[in-house]
């Protein structure tokens, strides 16, 4: 049994090892990746997402871009953490095809609809506004959705402000519209990713596979580390986004229990905050839950095996011509 996802990401130094996970654990089958504004412009975090595709030979997956701007907020792009391009540090090489000339938003409803109710899980790893948009834009999706496996939040723990973390505190109002949609919400937050530090032995393990894109996340994680030591004092840096892919793989690595959980649109000095009840077990039929426990050991053991699954792509999608990606997944699905 494989899980059907769709990514929808703003790469971003940990979008791209969450994308390379995805593509190279054979437990996901990657339907499509979907772009949004956050760590970078709509434009950066687009030309990212299809770089690292083609260094790691994603074929056959349709990429789209999608919302440019925060539903009522102003663009903050997240250049201390990611740099000016999103990705800084490795160098990328150029996209061997392109985004597919379909929105986001559409391309989302259109997937989820394509396929059989209850086996789509949708994987945010930016703000929400594209899985917001795509609930407005057809709610029947909602009833469809296997789940909506996010990274972001945090139960007790912030980063962007004491409180609220950057995927939630740069758009709250699609932060609230999916936690409030009814669909089943797991919150992979800040209290389970900053467990998930790349530290000498993890980085060490990496290095052994010996890839080109092995030795692309090394040098992403170069970056990352020299960023999080400089900006937030890590030792190690945490590498939140490929969470939300483990969580999907076995949720034995990520753990999560339900509780209630709403974010916080207006407060003074607490927007952007996911506001999580844990004053005693959930309600019967309490459709958040929170994430708050990894396995270390096991989770970087699913990166590592990506990455080794994905090898040394020979020919990248370089012989790939524009949308013959979008054409092959079409044609998946029907
Ligand atoms: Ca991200």
């Amino acid at each position: 049994m494989t899980e059907k996802i769709v990514l929808d990401c703003d790469p971003g130094h940990d979008d791209a090892i969450a994308l390379l996970l995805a593509h190279g654990d054979p437990r996901i089958e990657l339907l499509a990746v979907t772009t949004v504004v956050g760590n970078q412009t709509l434009d950066k975090v687009t030309r990212n997402a299809l770089s690292v595709a083609t260094l790691a030979g994603i074929t056959g997956v349709p990429f789209a871009a999608g919302a440019d701007r925060p539903l009522l907020r102003e663009i903050a792009v997240a250049a201390d953490i990611h740099g000016e391009t999103g990705l800084d540090g490795p160098e990328l090489p150029a996209p061997a095809f392109a985004a597919v000339d379909t929105h986001a938003v559409d391309l989302i409803v259109e997937t989820v609809l394509a396929h059989e109710p209850g086996t789509v899980t949708l994987v945010p790893t930016g703000g929400l506004t594209n899985i917001a948009l795509a609930a407005r834009r057809a709610p029947e999706i909602v009833g469809r959705v296997k789940r909506v496996v996010l990274m972001g939040g945090g139960v007790a723990v912030g980063n962007r402000t004491p409180v609220a973390e950057f995927n939630i505190a740069i758009d709250p109002e699609a932060a609230a519209i999916v936690f409030e949609a009814g669909w089943e919400v797991v919150m992979v937050g800040l209290d389970l990713t900053h467990q998930a530090l790349a530290g000498p032995e993890v980085r060490r393990a990496i290095r052994a596979v010996g890839t080109g894109p092995a030795r692309f996340v090394d040098e992403l994680l170069d970056f990352f580390a020299a960023t999080y030591r400089d900006v937030q004092g890590f030792d190690a840096p945490p590498v939140h986004d490929p969470c939300a892919v483990a969580h999907v793989i076995d949720p034995t690595i990520v753990r999560a229990l339900p509780m209630p959980i709403v974010v916080e649109t207006a407060g003074r000095h607490t927007t952007g905050m996911t506001v999580a009840d844990r004053r005693g077990p959930a309600p019967q039929g309490c459709r958040t839950h929170a994430a708050l426990e990894l396995d270390h050991t096991r989770f970087w053991e699913l990166v590592v095996d990506a990455l080794r699954t994905i090898g040394d792509p020979a020919t990248p999608a370089a012989t790939v011509p524009a949308d013959a990606a979008a054409l092959a997944a079409t044609e998946q699905i029907a």
